[in-house]
């Protein structure tokens, strides 16, 4: 049972921490990311464009990197992105084609997609048009580049080799600090 003096330490910590987790207000300092990382919103944000692993491994990579397979959970953060993807491409002279993995998939109910970091449906999604297009062998959702730009979610097979795209949200943070 927490005593007064701890609770007031959380109390504590969690109001220090508030410009840092009041993600929807603030551009948060670069600093608070890692080496690398791009942040938008609170979130910091790594394109494992040099990693090319099914799904699962995806969000290993990811954990590995004390992070999560991206969650997109409006259109800022899928413009951000893609917008992100796009200087990727322009910057690293890559072909339109490539796939990036995210953390959606309709693994548990066909049709049914979740965010597999807390099993909630997508509030937002960002399905290019006829998208997902496939029922039963393509589970998984990837950020695609058709035509030069990345301009939609597909559904894809989750055992097909894509980069993971890496996401710490201010939940993540949150979890970190209060421990
Ligand atoms: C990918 O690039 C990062 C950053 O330069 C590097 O740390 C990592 O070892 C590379 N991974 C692979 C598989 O080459
Ligand atoms: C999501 O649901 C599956 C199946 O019920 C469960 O095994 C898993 O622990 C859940 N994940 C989370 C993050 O709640
Ligand atoms: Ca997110
Ligand atoms: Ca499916």
């Amino acid at each position: 049972m927490l005593d007064m003096n701890t609770l007031l330490g959380i109390v504590a910590l969690a109001s220090l921490s508030s410009h840092v987790i009041s993600g929807q207000q603030c551009e948060c300092p670069a600093s608070m990311c890692p080496d690398g990382w791009v942040t938008f919103r609170g979130s910091c944000y790594y394109v494992s464009d040099n990693v090319s692993v099914d799904w699962t491994e995806a969000t290993h990579h990811c954990t590995a990197h004390h992070a999560e397979l991206i969650t997109i959970q409006n259109a800022d953060e899928d413009k951000f992105i893609r917008s992100l993807l796009e200087r990727y491409y322009r910057t690293g002279g890559q072909h339109p084609g490539q796939e990036f993995w995210i953390g959606a998939n309709d693994l548990m109910i066909e049709g049914v997609w979740e965010w597999y970091t807390d099993n909630s449906s997508l509030e937002y999604s960002g399905w290019y048009p006829g998208q997902p297009g496939s029922e039963g062998d393509e589970d998984c959702a990837v950020i695609a580049s058709r035509s030069d730009v990345f301009n939609g979610w597909h559904d894809a097979p989750c055992a097909a080799k894509h980069h993971p795209i890496c996401e710490i949200s201010p939940r993540q943070t949150i979890d970190q600090i209060i421990g």
